[in-house]
């Protein structure tokens, strides 16, 4: 059964404190997939859900900053480009990082974990170091209209989305003089060119060397970026209800997110990224633009909006939401981020509609369901025929379906059946091993 299939990929890529995106194509730990990782680890093992966000917090860098990738030491330097080598950065644990950072969805894990299995004392713990997480992205990222930008495509999490071709085309670089490793694991026509990979080197070896502090060509104010920050502080806020903090300051801070996301990044029925540089609404047809609904002080009209352009150009009723809108010239349903549907960011559209469309919310809950079901745990799916692509064995699309089903049941009718709360218990009794929460 699926839900048995989705823990065997999870126990597979455990890496003792982590697990693994892949074991082959991603062989380190990911910011951001920890996050959706730990979210659904926490309904058969909340143990190694606080272990998984603890570890990841425990690169964090003095500044603040959660680094993208986590490097293993353990795993050779050829194994992923860029590896450690090239990034040339030790966080003060003294773990080999990135110097770059991912979508903040931790606080929101970090909270759906204590209420899947309620722990005061991991709340407790993982709230400073949460805290710090949004106060380098408000000091070192933010605009005085109160935008926060990112200042490479990997920080998107949407590496290869067609909303960053225009401002990636302002990237000069030669060529790359690196081997690809990806290419060894997936179609070329799967992942993003070598034109591509040679910007995303010369962008990130540019920022490297102002010793990752000052961005390069590459500047802008993404929308899926922003609303995880805002969710972030209205998740802080209820975490610091709970330990005895106070939860004002995290309050007003996500009221004014969505304001500043409404009045510049908002327009026509979908929330856009901005170029830091020119100013300009990179306008396109991406997915991001719909996971500001899951912003809970989102204004009524604009979340109706968002809801009608998700169920026409995004055709949510298939089940799945493409990365990029079908209705557009540069939508291709197999190739990274370029119109494939992931279940990250289906889940996210499905987490911002469950209060307000539970209907819709349900419907998406069948498809991500159905996608694994019929494809197996892929890295991403074709929105039309559900054809698998990119790696096996992912494990968010396993983490976040197991989540799905805790929540909705197997068929995205909420609340589950008997028998998958059943199912998902004994998965809790037959591994419930006893993994150590780093000190
Ligand atoms: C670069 C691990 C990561 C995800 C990203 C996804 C992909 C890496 C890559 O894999 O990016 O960070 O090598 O292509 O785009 O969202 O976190 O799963």
């Amino acid at each position: 059964m699926i839900l048995r299939d989705a823990v065997r990929v999870l126990v597979a890529n455990w890496d003792g404190s982590y697990t693994v995106p892949s074991r082959r194509l991603y062989p380190h730990q990911w910011s951001w997939d920890s996050a959706f990782i730990a979210i659904g680890n926490a309904h058969w093992a909340p143990r190694r859900a606080r272990a998984e966000l603890l570890s990841l917090f425990g690169a964090q860098w003095r500044d603040g900053r959660v680094p993208h990738i986590v490097f293993n030491p353990a795993v050779p330097e050829g194994a992923y480009f860029p590896g450690p080598e090239f990034w040339e950065v030790r966080a003060p644990s003294g773990s080999a990082t990135s110097g770059i950072v991912q979508p903040p969805v931790h606080a929101l894990a970090a909270w759906r974990v204590h209420l899947a299995d309620p722990d005061p004392a991991f709340l407790r713990r993982i709230y400073p170091k949460l805290v710090a997480q949004q106060e380098f992205l408000r000091t070192a990222r933010r605009s005085a209209e109160g935008l926060i930008s990112i200042v490479h495509p990997w920080e998107s999490g949407m590496d290869n989305s067609p909303a960053w071709d225009l401002p990636l085309a302002a990237v000069v670089a030669g060529p790359m003089g690196v081997t690809r490793r990806d290419l060894a694991h997936v179609s070329p026509d799967e992942r993003p060119t070598d034109r591509d990979y040679e910007r995303y080197t010369a962008l990130a070896r540019a920022y490297r060397d102002t010793g990752y502090r000052r961005a390069g060509a590459f500047e802008v104010e993404c929308p899926l970026f922003n609303a995880a920050y805002g969710v972030a502080e209205a998740t802080l806020a209820k975490i610091a209800a709970v330990i005895g903090a106070d939860p004002a300051p995290h309050e007003r801070e996500a009221a004014a997110t969505t304001a500043a996301m409404v009045e510049h990044l908002y327009d026509d029925g979908l929330f856009h990224a901005r170029d830091r540089r020119s100013g300009c609404l990179l306008r396109s047809g991406s997915a991001a633009g719909l996971v500001p609904l899951m912003l809970p002080d989102l204004p009524r009209e604009a979340a109706a909006a968002l809801v009608a352009t998700a169920l026409d150009r995004f055709e949510l009723k298939r089940g799945l939401i493409p990365s990029f809108a079908p209705d557009m010239p540069e939508f291709d349903p197999a190739r990274y981020w370029r119109g494939p549907s992931w279940i990250n960011l289906t889940w996210l559209v499905w987490q911002g509609l469950r209060e307000r469309r539970p209907d819709l919310a349900g419907l998406l809950a069948g498809g991500m369901v159905r996608a694994v079901a019929h494809a197996g745990f892929r890295e991403y799916f074709d929105p039309f025929t559900l054809q698998g692509h990119g790696c096996r064995d992912f494990s968010w699309s396993a983490a976040l379906v197991l989540d799905v089903a805790a929540q909705h049941g197997l068929d995205g009718v909420a609340p589950p059946g008997r028998q998958v709360a059943e199912e998902i218990r004994s998965l809790r009794e037959a591994h419930h091993v006893g993994d150590q929460v780093p000190a």
